[in-house]
């Protein structure tokens, strides 16, 4: 009797263990540490210079990406040097806006903890005051939570995945009160430049993206305007899927556009003939933005480089 009861306290023990164990591995924790840093960077392909606001020096800051229940470990550093106040506001995480999200000082240290508790693609960016002028002078980017279920009939696996982010490119910089009035909204930013992708309108463009013919590439798009929504567009195709806010439940299919809010982001699919190589374009066909420098060039080519959007480059830069 006394064996017995000793049996069953070890093997429900090995059961707890093993179900905390597999929990462990399912969710992980992954640290995020990012550095504000104003500092200067090209705006567009021939080397115009800007005074940019930055996330570890780069317009968009870097890809977080994470798998649904992850707990994300983020520390936001304020370099002394600095002479503004930054902050972090992760549109996946549901906190508190004046705790996790409150501004740090030049010279002070924020960490955070929250869950990814919903899949989808989100834009992030720095929430201190002015606001507009933060994110218009380039504090965004990504944070994309992939689905714990994984890829399914619904929600297939992509052969090539890109990020675009698109901004507004307003030249004086310090005039906060003008880009609120959207007064001097000079270019449309894709991945921080002008025309980035799109030697056909600017001769000084030398990347695109690429793909092969019959290839789902899919788009992870965030746009980070402060007043305009996009008329998401991929000219010569069809959005093959468009999963709203990037959340595989939230799928629509066979969009000529679709139409993306402030701040919002999702994951867009096309798939291009498998019989010939294409290009596409992919644009805001609100043509104020398209003619600003809002042009993407896709081209589906048998002999793409076979490392481009993939792994660790989904943004060509
Ligand atoms: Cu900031």
């Amino acid at each position: 009797m006394k064996k017995n009861r000793s049996m069953l306290t070890v093997t429900t023990g090995a059961i707890a263990l093993a179900m905390f164990a597999s929990q462990a591995v399912q969710a992980k924790t992954v640290h995020v540490k990012m550095v504000a840093k104003e500092t200067t960077v090209e705006i567009d392909n021939k080397g115009t210079t800007y005074p940019a606001w930055t996330f570890d020096g780069a317009i968009p800051g870097k890809i977080v990406r994470v798998t649904e229940g992850d707990v994300i470990d983020f520390e936001l550093v304020n370099p002394k040097t600095n002479k503004e106040s930054h902050s972090m506001d992760f549109h996946a995480a549901e906190v508190d806006v004046l705790g996790e999200f409150a501004a740090v000082k030049p010279g002070e240290t924020k960490h955070f903890k929250f869950t990814a508790k919903r899949a989808g693609v989100w834009m992030y960016h720095c929430g201190a005051s002015v606001m507009a002028q933060h994110i218009a002078r380039g504090m965004y980017g990504v944070i994309i939570v992939d689905p714990k279920e994984g890829y399914s009939k619904k929600f297939p696996k992509p052969d090539r995945e890109y990020v675009l982010v698109q901004g507004q490119y307003f030249p004086d910089a310090d005039n906060y009160k003008g880009m609120i009035a959207n007064e001097g909204y000079a270019g449309s930013l894709i991945n921080g430049k002008m025309f980035h992708y799109d030697p056909v309108h600017d001769p000084d463009a030398s990347l695109v993206l690429q793909s092969k013919p019959g290839e789902r590439v899919r788009i992870y798009f965030v746009n980070a305007n402060i007043n305009e929504p996009v008329a998401f567009h991929p000219i010569a195709g069809i959005w093959d899927r468009v999963f709203i806010n990037g959340n595989p439940e939230n799928v629509l299919e066979d969009m000529a556009t679709y139409n993306v809010a402030v701040s919002e982001a999702g994951a867009f699919d096309i798939v291009s003939p498998a019989d010939r190589a294409t290009n596409n374009a992919i644009v805001d066909h609100t043509m104020k933005a398209a003619l600003r420098g809002a042009i993407t060039v896709l081209m589906n080519k048998p002999d793409a480089d076979p490392a481009a959007g993939k792994g660790d480059n989904l943004i060509v830069r």
